[in-house]
């Protein structure tokens, strides 16, 4: 099989430029103008934006959680990826407390082989490390292709682990070539702050943003960069929220420390104003909460600056019905909400479209920078001769309407119902395949492949 694109504004995180690019298979074979070869398929992208799958490095599909599951499975929410541009994502397998990461990543595997649309990789969420643990964090490396380890430094009694473990973890995976990710805000501070509010009846959505307030994130951001400092373990905190954490990754990059960070489209263009409302606030509980209008100008600035390398969705969608546990307690709320289908259009209507960030650190930090970070790249995350044929045919100019009415996720709302959007997603090719065309998807459960990755090297 084989694909000629012809005439698209190709964008990388480096180059800008009207070219021709031929796939053979699965693969980018030649870029360049007037290309001339014989190809099956010939799609004409003239006056269209050309650029690499998105990777959201920050999904949770099929997620065991508060009792319930997510309501994405790898099917629908990797398909609703694909239609939004998005072409790999990498998902959290979640040890068990008191079992083995081999257990659960046999777990994880039963969700999501032969039922991905799209390709997914995994991240290893450590929650409970010891020294037996520790002997399987080479085996995940070397043999599983597994080289990200997630951490928890809330949600105590499931998930969380304290400072030894931690402190022990980033030393193994430091020796073995990996990267450790961190959910960076103070479980116990949060705790109390939830324990205190549910006391006083103070039980609507407001009070899940009232009993996380920013210095939980800012402290344990600065508390698991500085163990990056010290452990020399290259680090990446997920989902930061606001101007105190990006603080603490800005000192950490003053001292020469591998500390990366990553965060979501909905704290660049949401704020908390929205838990301001009785339930209707539930739809954005999520864990950072919605921050405050500085926070968005802090977060832009430092994608600009390059404290941030990534935006990610951290998708965990729950149905309204879902949601509803939580009526009449915020802690009962399920943590979550959808955007995986919505990123990539949002920040380039957001960002681009509106003069935050360039086209090029678009491309960087919707897709290079966590092909980069993860082990990945340049397999994944750029167009160049040899990669996957991973490719985005967007046009700029067509503005439409987000709906849960007419989104691919598994969820019955939309966080963003009603927004206007400067540009489209119009065809997405995965390794070499056409699989959205034309609003629709041309490929079925099991299209997509599990991606093993590679050590952490140089990256960034
Ligand atoms: N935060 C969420 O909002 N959902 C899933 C897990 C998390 O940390
Ligand atoms: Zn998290
Ligand atoms: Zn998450
Ligand atoms: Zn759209």
């Amino acid at each position: 099989m084989s694909i000629l694109i012809k005439n698209g504004r190709i964008i990388t995180s480096a180059d800008d430029s009207v070219a021709d690019i031929y796939i053979e298979g699965e693969t980018i074979v030649a870029i360049g103008k007037n290309l001339d070869y014989q190809a099956g398929t010939v799609i004409d992208a003239s006056d269209k934006l050309v650029f690499p799958g998105g990777i959201d490095p920050h999904v949770h599909l099929s997620m065991p959680f508060m009792g319930t599951f997510s309501s994405d499975t790898y099917e629908t929410g990797t398909r609703a990826a694909l239609y939004g541009g998005t072409t790999t994502v990498i998902d959290f397998v979640l040890q068990t407390q008191g079992d083995s990461l081999k257990n659960a990543l046999a777990d994880w595997q039963s969700r999501a082989t032969g039922t991905a649309v799209g390709d997914y990789s995994f991240h290893m969420a450590v929650t409970d490390f010891n020294e037996d643990i520790k002997a399987e964090i080479k085996q995940m490396v070397e043999e599983e292709g597994i080289t990200s380890f997630k951490t928890f430094m809330a949600y105590k009694g499931a998930l969380m682990v304290d400072d030894r473990q931690m402190f022990d973890l980033m030393s193994e995976v430091k020796k073995q070539g990996g990267m450790v990710t961190a959910h960076a805000t103070n479980g116990d501070m949060i705790d109390l702050l939830v324990a205190k509010h549910r006391a006083q009846g103070k039980l609507s959505p407001l009070y899940h943003y009232l009993s996380q307030p920013e210095v939980t994130e800012a402290e344990a951001s600065n508390r698991f960069a500085q163990m990056a400092g010290y452990t020399g373990c290259p680090a990446y905190i997920v989902h930061l929220t606001c101007e105190g954490a990006l603080n603490a990754v800005r000192q950490a990059g003053a001292r020469n420390y591998q500390v990366f960070a990553e965060t979501c489209i909905q704290y660049l263009i949401l704020d908390a104003s929205l838990y301001e409302q009785d339930f209707e606030g539930a739809k954005w509980v999520m864990s950072p909460p919605l921050r405050q209008k500085k926070d968005q100008a802090a977060l832009w600035a430092g994608i600009n600056q390059g404290l941030l390398q990534v935006v990610a969705t951290d998708h965990c969608p729950f149905m309204w019905e879902q949601k509803l546990m939580g009526k009449n307690d915020f802690s009962k709320i399920p943590n979550g909400h959808p955007a995986i289908e919505n990123r990539i259009e949002l920040l380039y209507s957001e960002g681009v479209d509106k003069g935050k960030i360039s086209l090029s650190k678009f491309v960087e930090v919707s897709s290079t920078n966590a092909a980069k970070a993860f082990g990945m790249y340049p397999r994944k995350g750029t167009i160049a001769v040899g990669s996957d044929a991973d490719i985005v045919i967007f046009d700029p100019n067509e503005k439409h309407t987000l709906s849960a009415a007419t989104h691919h996720m598994n969820v019955d709302y939309s966080g963003y119902e009603g927004w206007q959007v400067a540009g489209k997603v119009k065809t997405v090719l995965l390794r070499g395949k056409v699989v959205i065309d034309n609003n629709q998807c041309l490929v079925q459960k099991g299209n997509g492949q599990f991606i093993k990755r590679n050590k952490v090297s140089n990256i960034l």
